[in-house]
């Protein structure tokens, strides 16, 4: 077996650690331009953001296994090929690191801190700027899955009251938070999420879903944080959200285009957190030991987790 290798921001870690596991299998990268590729005897391969012509000639290529837990760049690939099984990451280490990064974001905003930054830049006792309890600050996960349910668990250890809204629903496995789902139940979950954290994935279900219509369902002056993708978010609706009072602050980690370009008005803006989509990254032994196991898995004739539908576009 062959697998040909493209992992865009790996430093050459990922790629030694795939060959120190898989000694005995011949792992191409495909950077490697002294490489001659023998293109037929590829039947996987394992990717991050491959480029435009990665999949040409891969004729027998029958997995492919992604090296994140997002796939929507992948599916939007003109290459791909149609009959490939798609097996992306599960947590992978991501999903202890999102939770850190939510519960910063959600702590920003009840402990008052951009108020209190400008304050401090103004030489200002603030002392009348006051944080909500936790008991009193409502956290609205769009997602429960993998990532989304990990970050429920951690913010309800936190004492803050939580509600994870999903497609078909999960049922917690820890006290403190709880799950809905279904269109029905989205107007009730966003008028009662007072902070709004994003964790689904891009899908065309999913594509703008954090628009101004979205926003206006909101309570009055709620956060958001979007870890997410940045084709969830309507830019310029958010800037005027922001400008309305509607919204009072963002902490965003993703952009429709990335790296966010220098001249974007969310830079500068005074109410918006921004992260160089780096919320969560896939660590290196888990996800190695996660793509042998699905190896493992389908060697058996299994279905291993983590196989992407793609009609439904995760
Ligand atoms: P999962 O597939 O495990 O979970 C996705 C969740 O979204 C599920 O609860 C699913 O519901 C729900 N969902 C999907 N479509 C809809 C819809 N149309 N309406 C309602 N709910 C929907 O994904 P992960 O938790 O592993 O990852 C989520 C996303 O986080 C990734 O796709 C990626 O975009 C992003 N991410 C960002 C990172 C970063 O560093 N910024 C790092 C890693 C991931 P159901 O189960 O009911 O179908
Ligand atoms: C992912 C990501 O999807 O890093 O894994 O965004």
């Amino acid at each position: 077996m062959s697998i040909l290798y493209y992992c865009d921001d790996d430093d050459g870690t990922l790629l030694s650690a795939l060959r120190q596991r898989l000694a005995d299998t011949n792992i191409i990268d495909w950077q490697d331009q002294r490489t001659q590729l023998p293109h037929s005897d590829i039947t996987s391969a394992v990717v991050w953001m491959p480029p435009a012509d990665f999949f040409d000639g891969l004729t027998r290529l029958r997995e492919i296994y992604v090296f994140a837990a997002g796939v929507d760049q992948l599916l939007a690939h003109p290459g791909l090929p149609a009959n490939a099984t798609i097996i992306r990451l599960r947590d992978a280490g991501m999903a202890q690191q999102m939770a850190e990064y939510c519960l910063y974001g959600v702590l920003h905003h009840q402990r008052r801190m951009m108020l209190l930054r400008r304050a401090q830049r103004e030489a200002r006792w603030a002392h009348e700027i006051q944080a909500d309890l936790a008991a009193q600050t409502r956290v609205g996960i769009l997602g429960a899955g993998a990532l989304g349910s990990r970050v429920a668990e951690r913010l309800a250890l936190n004492g803050y009251p939580v509600t994870c809204w999903s497609r078909t629903g999960r049922t917690p496995k820890t006290p403190g938070w709880r799950s809905v789902h279904g269109a029905e139940t989205l107007d009730a979950f966003l008028a009662s999420s007072d902070i709004l954290i994003c964790l689904l994935p891009l899908t065309t279900a999913t594509t703008g879903i954090l628009d101004a219509a979205l926003f206006c369902r909101l309570p009055r002056g709620a956060f958001l944080i979007n870890p997410g993708r940045g084709g969830h978010q309507v830019e310029d609706e958010l800037l005027a959200a922001l400008a309305s009072g509607q919204l009072s602050g963002a902490m965003l980690d993703v952009f429709s285009t990335e790296p966010l370009p220098v001249d974007h008005p969310f830079w500068a803006h005074p109410a918006i957190i921004i992260t160089p989509h780096i919320a969560a990254r896939s660590l290196v032994s888990e996800s190695v030991e996660q793509i042998i196991s699905s190896m493992e898995a389908i060697e058996r004739g299994d279905s291993p987790q983590g196989i992407v539908d793609r009609q439904r576009g995760y």
